[in-house]
């Protein structure tokens, strides 16, 4: 029996040292150590062995099974050691190679137009104000003056979110908001995005607007006409113009629609320009005096205060200032668009 056990040792001693992967040792560890290895086989026939010889041949092979053990686990740590190496020999790193570039992202050109907007009419003490895009109707018409049945709901086509629930269709929906949460003066810039069944190359069915609010005593149309040179020649340069054209908003009077000269041509209206279709002038925004009723609705006294509002377009703004022929593009996320900005 000793010498079995003496043979069996040395032979998985001798496994053990040649062993070329961790494969190889687990063979070697369940062919003597395993449930059925031949260690184990000697171990459970132990009771056979007769009485006295018995202690001397259990320490024995307790004595293999500990060597044989301790012999794996060098050996298990040799070879991943050696493993190791090898890998980071393979896995070495050329410090002289060029790196990949690194592509640098940028402000979508909507959000450098509102925030530029937003610097412009600062300087003016206009602080930004907010509003809810999913807007109550009340809030959206009839708090500016757009009733019911009133043909300016046509001219927005309104995305219905529930009975008295819209999508607002326009950042004016947020002056009684302001109006009411403020008192006179009221000085506001509502930046956001505003939402109309609406698509093609100058139109799209979510947009952006600023819309500006001023009441104060006295204020008047020469005032927003200053206002609003002001931020075109900020806005688009030095030499840019304004011009107003009558125009009609329910919730102003008079009303107009504002034009800034055209930068590509300088305003000359050359008959090849494509920005300005030969015209000099470029259509960026609504305004006007607030409508009286408006401020009695919010609790003011027209006779003591008076307004003026506006609403720019945020896309036409930033498709002006670099001259981007078609609207659809701002929101394709095409990084090669969006890259140069
Ligand atoms: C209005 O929305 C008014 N609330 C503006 C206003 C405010 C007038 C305060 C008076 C006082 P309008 O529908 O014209 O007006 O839109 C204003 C600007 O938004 C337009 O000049 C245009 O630049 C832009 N705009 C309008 N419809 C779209 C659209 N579908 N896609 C992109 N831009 C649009």
């Amino acid at each position: 029996m000793k010498s079995r056990l003496d043979g069996i040792g040395a032979r998985a001693l001798g496994d053990i040292s040649s062993a070329a992967s961790a494969g190889d040792l687990e063979l070697v560890r369940v062919s003597v150590l395993g449930k059925k290895g031949a260690l184990s086989e000697i171990l459970k026939g132990i009771a056979a062995v007769p009485p006295q010889e018995r202690p001397a041949i259990g320490a024995l092979a307790n004595d293999w099974k500990r060597k044989i053990e301790e012999a794996l686990e060098s050996r298990r740590a040799q070879l991943e050691g050696a493993e190791l190496e090898k890998r980071l020999a393979g896995e070495q790193i050329d410090v002289s190679a060029p790196s990949r570039t690194a592509h640098l992202g940028a402000l979508h050109p909507v959000t450098q137009a509102t925030r530029r907007m937003i610097r412009i009419f600062g300087r003016l003490g206009f602080d930004v104000a907010t509003g809810p895009e999913v807007e109550t109707e009340f809030m959206n018409f009839e708090a500016v003056n757009i009733p019911k049945d009133h043909p300016a709901r046509d001219m927005q086509d309104t995305f219905f979110m529930g009975p008295g629930v819209v999508l607002r269709t326009h950042t004016s929906a947020v002056q009684m908001r302001a109006l009411r949460a403020r008192k006179w003066p009221v000085r506001i810039l509502c930046p956001g995005a505003v939402f109309r069944c609406d698509s093609d190359a100058t139109h799209s069915p979510m947009f952006h607007q600023v819309e500006g609010l001023w009441v104060d005593r006295n204020v008047s149309m020469a005032d927003l006409k200053g206002t609003l040179e002001f931020f075109a020649r900020e806005m688009f340069g030095a030499d840019t113009k304004i011009r107003f054209r009558p125009s009609y908003f329910p919730f102003v009077e008079p009303g107009a629609e504002v034009d800034v000269s055209c930068f590509m041509c300088g305003g000359k209206g050359a008959s090849g320009c494509k920005v300005c279709k030969g015209s000099g002038w470029l259509e960026i925004l609504g305004a006007g005096m607030v409508h009286p009723r408006l401020l009695e609705l919010a609790g003011y006294d027209p006779h003591e205060v008076t307004g003026f509002a506006f609403g720019i377009g945020v896309e036409r703004t930033a498709m002006l200032l670099h001259s981007i022929p078609d609207l659809r593009l701002m929101f394709q996320n095409d990084v090669r668009f969006l890259g140069q900005f």
